[in-house]
């Protein structure tokens, strides 16, 4: 325990320190608002694959069984809470003289919790992309229609998620602003992510490479954990309130 305690140390006077910080989160920092993550024992793609789901192949394969997904996760967010992690992170962001918020999630909680600069990799559960007039529309309507697939009321054209699959590139706009506050900062908080996924798992060395102070919080060690100079073994929705505690 003391080592924690002294790493918690070295975290804190970090954090006090430096101007501009930076935020990465992933599925992990959802887990205590009871949002499964990914790749844990209880994961998502456990039930789901992901291979069969979260691809521009899979939707055009079969859209109603990929909205299935969606609708069972925007049911379950939409029922669920911001965590004292998620509420921690507003708090930091109204101390810090320049910080960003980025986020690998698409269940909108940091925005719920008060969280104002993020950035959202991945798009977002409770928004809707039309493949025929390409409108977007924000939609939190649990079940999102009678009949999946949802069509656009503009134009009867097919909606889909406006999320991320896998193989479908990252809004350029919000990858390269990422990129640029990473290599930025003087402190980086990477938070409940496996660093699994690219190219958003390749932010922290980018931070790193930048003389970036960096701290992960996760309760695992992950490929990330190397080039981190705190660990903060344990999950973050204890974590985070206790970094954040003066003195
Ligand atoms: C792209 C949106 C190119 C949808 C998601 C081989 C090497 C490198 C890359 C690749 C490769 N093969 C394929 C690729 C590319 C691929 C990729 O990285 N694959 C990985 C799996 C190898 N990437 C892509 O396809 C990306 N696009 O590369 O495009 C391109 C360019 C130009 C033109 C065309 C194409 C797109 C990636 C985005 C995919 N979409 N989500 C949806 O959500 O439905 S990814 C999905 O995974 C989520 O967004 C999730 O956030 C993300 C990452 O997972 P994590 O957030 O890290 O969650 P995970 O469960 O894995 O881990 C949770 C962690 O929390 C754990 O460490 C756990 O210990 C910890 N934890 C648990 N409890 C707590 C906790 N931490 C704190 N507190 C707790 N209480
Ligand atoms: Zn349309």
């Amino acid at each position: 325990m003391e080592r924690n305690l002294e790493e918690l140390k070295r975290a804190k006077i970090a954090l006090r320190e430096q101007a501009r910080v930076v935020v990465l989160t992933g599925a992990g920092v959802s887990k205590e608002s009871g949002v499964p993550t990914f790749r844990g024992k209880n994961g998502l793609w456990k039930e789901f694959r992901a291979q069969e789901l979260a691809t521009p192949e899979a939707f055009k394969r079969n859209p109603a069984l990929v909205w299935e997904f969606y609708e069972f996760r925007r049911a379950l967010v939409s029922r669920a809470v911001p965590n004292p992690a998620h509420v921690a992170l507003a708090t930091l962001e109204a101390r810090v003289p320049r910080f960003c918020l980025i986020t690998q999630n698409v269940d909108g909680l940091h925005a719920r919790a008060g969280s104002k600069n993020i950035l959202e990799l991945h798009g977002n559960l409770f928004r809707t992309r039309c493949l025929g007039c390409g409108v977007l529309e924000e939609s939190f309507a649990v079940p999102i229609a009678q009949k999946l697939p949802p069509s656009c009321q503009h134009c009867g054209g097919l909606l889909r998620p406006d999320v991320v699959w896998f193989g479908e590139p990252l809004p350029a706009g919000v990858m390269n602003q990422a990129s640029e506050e990473a290599g930025k900062c003087e402190a980086m908080l990477v938070i409940g992510t496996s660093g699994l996924v690219f190219p958003a798992a390749g932010l922290p060395g980018l931070a790193k490479d930048a003389g970036a102070f960096l701290i992960e919080i996760n309760p695992e060690s992950t490929p990330l954990s190397p080039m981190a100079d705190v660990c903060l073994r344990g999950p973050a929705a204890s974590v985070l309130p206790r970094l954040l505690q003066e003195p």
